[in-house]
């Protein structure tokens, strides 16, 4: 019987000599091929062993995981695969209201947090269901591992179809709740191999990989690429401009976002000499200037590669990587674009009436093909609003089309700021927001900023008679979710601007305020 488990592909990919290096670390760890596979091997033994019941729904157990970035949590995602259960990777900046809703609507069987938030997740996870929590520390101590050491480093892959599910991604819609995205073991593969092709990747390839786990980026393109190709990784714990430029002469790809590459500008030793042996620099998640683009290939050589995708999508577009046959062999990566839908997707652009856009001309993004998601996690009815009568998925992204072939992408339908590759829900902080004391109402707008390229500002209304503080209002969200929602600045106002609908004007807003972190 054929097995679509990812992992079993992925591991396919191992290099025949598996004692040579896979991941090299920020402090001079080494781990061989064979360590990857026996680690994943003793961790899924450990995931089977626990004991967990069957759904009777088929649905495998989840392990949802908030940890800091470190070789051995890849090794539990790879392990997640290996034993056949789905993985729920958490943003380590979370906290306790963020968690507790995702365990709550994933009913996690595993959840493997950071020791020192054993006390407050471990409570959340048992009363939302799950059986066994575990600890795991970025300086490979934890319980996870004390228990592994006792299993088996020989483990046969689970046997999955490629439509079984594999992963789920929270992300947020236009309006309520984080949804949970479900990747499927053949979403993930069909999309590697994709790019593992698109891009080029060759023997010999080393990547440094310096973006979070957590996400899409770090955790699906650039990882699968490395190991689909049997690819060294220089890995970073946290990104470091300097570091990564130090990387440089000693690999050949680097994937990252906006700002990682706005950081490296800044530093004087990035130059060509130092980039000379690099092979590929790839840019995606959130927009990346025209000026970052054009100042990065005077300082380095390199022509940035950008690409665009999503949670629920996997990547949709790149901009060539060599000659392209289907658009008469263009081969010019264009600045400001996304390049062209990757092969096996189908995209197009429609008005709000369903109409087909003509070429070049700007309306909603909609796409097809075998990395769209099957849907989000016991969510039917949200899911089929997001997708067409006939199966097209709608994107929320605003652009076009040009006659080449090009898509740019101009802006968003779904109220969404991307800040530094992050995705920031503007009706989530205002509702903590409305929440708060003396609050009458509010609105959270992005704005330009040269690091993160946007960031939320809030405008607050206050109660008659209230006396508000912006900066004490700020305070009270960062006391309760992830450091980089919090809105960089606050202001209390007399009202908020509305059209004849009611509807807040945000566009106005975003006009007021666009100037306050010129660069
Ligand atoms: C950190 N901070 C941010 C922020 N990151 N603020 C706004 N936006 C961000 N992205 C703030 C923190 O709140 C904190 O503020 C201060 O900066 C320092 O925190 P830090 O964690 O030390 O920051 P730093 O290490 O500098 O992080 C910056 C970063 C990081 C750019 C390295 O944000 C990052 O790794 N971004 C990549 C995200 C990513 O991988 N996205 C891919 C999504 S997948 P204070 O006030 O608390 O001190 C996807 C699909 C696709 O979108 O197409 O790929
Ligand atoms: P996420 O939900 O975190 O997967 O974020 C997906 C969103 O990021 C997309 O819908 C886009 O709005 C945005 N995005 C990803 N790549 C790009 C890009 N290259 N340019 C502009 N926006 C991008």
């Amino acid at each position: 019987m054929s097995n679509d488990n990812l992992f079993v592909a992925l591991r396919a990919g191992f290099p025949a000599d598996l004692d040579a290096t896979a991941v090299e670390t920020d402090d001079g760890l080494a781990y061989s091929w064979r360590d990857l596979d026996r680690a994943t091997a003793m961790m899924a033994n450990l995931l089977q062993s626990l004991d967990i019941p069957a759904s009777p729904d088929g649905v495998p157990p989840r392990v949802a995981v908030q940890v800091e970035k470190s070789v051995e949590a890849m090794l539990l995602y790879l392990a997640t695969l290996r034993a056949g259960f789905a993985f729920l990777p958490l943003n380590t900046a979370y906290q306790s209201a963020e968690i507790e809703y995702f365990v709550g609507n994933a009913e996690p069987a595993v959840v493997v947090c950071s020791s020192k938030n054993f006390n407050w997740v471990s409570k959340l996870a048992f009363k939302a269901g799950a059986r066994h929590v575990f600890t795991l520390d970025d300086d490979r101590t934890g319980s996870l591992l004390e228990r592994a050491a006792h299993c088996s480093d020989r483990q046969t892959p689970a046997v999955r179809r490629a439509d079984d599910l594999a992963a789920i991604l929270y992300t947020s819609g236009t309006t309520g709740r984080s949804k949970g995205a479900m990747l499927s073991h053949g979403n993930l593969l069909s999309n590697a191999r994709m790019l593992q092709d698109y891009w080029g990747w060759q023997k010999g390839d080393v990547l440094i990989h310096a973006l979070p786990i957590f996400h899409v980026h770090g955790l699906f393109v650039a990882i699968h690429g490395a190991l689909l190709n049997g690819s060294k990784m220089l890995w970073m714990g946290k990104f470091d401009p300097k570091r990564a430029i130090a990387y440089m002469p000693r690999a050949t790809v680097f994937m990252g976002v906006p700002t990682l590459y706005v950081r490296m500008l800044a530093e004087p030793a990035l130059d060509r000499e130092q980039a000379a042996r690099m092979r590929l620099f790839i840019s995606g998640s959130a927009p990346l200037l025209l000026e970052t683009f054009n100042e990065w290939k005077e300082r380095t050589g390199h022509t940035i590669l950008e690409r665009y995708g999503m949670s629920e999508t996997i990547m949709l577009t790149s901009n060539p990587y060599q000659a392209d046959a289907r658009y008469g062999n263009q081969s010019d990566r264009r600045g400001g674009t996304v390049g062209f839908p990757l092969p096996g997707v189908q995209l197009r652009v429609q008005d709000d009436g369903g109409q087909p856009m003509p070429a070049g001309e700007i309306g909603g993004i909609q796409v097809a093909g075998p990395g769209v998601f099957a849907g989000y996690w016991r969510m039917p009815e949200k899911t089929a609003e997001e997708f067409t009568a006939d199966g097209f998925f709608k994107t929320g992204d605003v652009g076009l089309q040009d006659e080449r072939g090009y898509v740019t992408i101009v802006g968003r339908s779904k109220d969404l700021i991307i800040s530094g590759g992050y995705n920031v829900y503007p009706a989530e902080i205002e509702g903590y927001l409305n929440e708060l004391p003396g609050v009458a109402e509010s609105a959270l707008v992005g704005v330009p900023h040269p690091d993160f390229g946007e960031v939320g500002v809030a405008v607050v209304i206050a109660k008659p008679g209230a006396q508000l503080s912006g900066d004490a209002l700020l305070a009270e969200l960062k006391a309760r979710l992830a450091n980089f929602k919090i809105p960089k600045r606050c202001f209390i106002e007399a009202e908020l601007p509305r059209n004849t609908m009611g509807k807040v004007q945000k566009n106005l807003l975003r006009e007021r305020h666009k100037g306050l972190f010129a660069a």
